[in-house]
């Protein structure tokens, strides 16, 4: 992984930089990740078959957790595998210290099911809010190995190369990604009213499993746009960052300003942002 000095030099607050400790986690934890695939022990529902979690979701949770910790002591932290599923509690777990000076954000796996299908698409997501605010965004791909990494005010960068969103100013021209979430009651039907509006008039759709690498792809211009419904702060801090950072534009799907609380996210390259947030809110798919 080629990981250019500005990159990790440049955030140095106290004598450590948060985001070359950031990117020395996410590495760590992805390459330790990429030998367990095809290769995990245990694997147990949640709340529901479509809710997965593996011992090495939470191996890969305990080494960063502890990594950040040994450097940051004095740091909160808010990690998935931290927090009882659903809605509720990950409300609750955020509230209780979204407003500390300095919260770490962790996705462990963002793609569960892809890894225990072999699907090879899931990210380690890390990110760094200050004072609700995320100030380093990390996501990092083992299987490509692909490190995308955005520091607030300086830019985002895949392979230490700067980023930018694409250039598509319609919805015809765009290639959309959206996540099929599992929950039935509520995000299921609201995705699937989306996806029948969305669809007609786009280049075509997507869907690859993991919101944080989506968000990355969005910030890289690999995609134009992508919304989902249901998410929790760890599937979307970093990839928030990533990109405002490039150049684009995060919502939610009504088209309010990004906060650490969003669940239902809107992100795009910025160009196409009005007519996709109209599409979803004229279809009723967003809340
Ligand atoms: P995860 O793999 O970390 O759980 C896929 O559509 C996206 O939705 C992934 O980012 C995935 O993150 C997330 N996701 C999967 N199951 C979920 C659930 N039960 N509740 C909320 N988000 C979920
Ligand atoms: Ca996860």
């Amino acid at each position: 992984m080629l990981v250019s000095d500005s990159q990790t030099q440049s955030s140095i607050i106290g004598g450590k930089s948060f985001t070359a400790v950031a990117i020395n986690c996410a590495a760590k934890a992805g390459e330790w990740i990429k030998t367990k695939l095809g290769n995990y022990a245990r694997l147990d529902i949640k709340q529901s078959p479509q809710d997965l979690v593996t011992e090495v979701d939470k191996g890969a949770e305990k080494l960063i957790r502890s990594l950040l910790l040994t450097h940051f002591p004095e740091h909160s932290f808010l990690g998935e595998e931290g927090v009882e599923p659903g809605p509720a509690a990950s409300a609750k777990a955020l509230e209780d210290v979204k407003d500390a000076e300095y919260l770490w954000i962790v996705d462990p796996v963002d793609g569960t099911t892809n890894f225990v299908h072999g699907f090879p698409f899931f990210s380690v997501s890390i990110a760094l809010a200050r004072y609700g605010e995320v100030i380093v965004g990390v996501v990092y791909d083992p299987m490509r190995d692909e490190l995308f990494v955005a520091e607030r005010g300086k830019g985002a960068y895949v392979h230490g190369k700067r980023m930018s969103v694409s250039g598509e100013e319609t919805l015809a021209t765009s290639l959309i990604a959206t996540g099929f979430p599992a929950e039935p009651a509520y995000a299921q039907p609201l995705n699937l009213k989306g996806l029948q509006a969305i669809a007609p008039q786009v280049r075509n759709i997507r869907s690859g499993g993991s919101a944080a690498l989506h968000m990355a792809y969005v910030a890289a211009g690999r995609l134009t746009a992508f919304w989902e419904i249901g998410l929790n702060s760890w599937d979307l801090a970093a990839g928030a960052l990533l990109v405002q950072e490039s150049g684009g534009a995060v919502t939610d799907t009504s088209g309010r300003p990004y906060h650490l609380g969003v669940r239902n996210v809107a992100a795009s390259n910025g160009k196409v942002h009005e007519a996709f947030v109209g599409a979803l809110v004229k279809a009723e798919a967003a809340e």
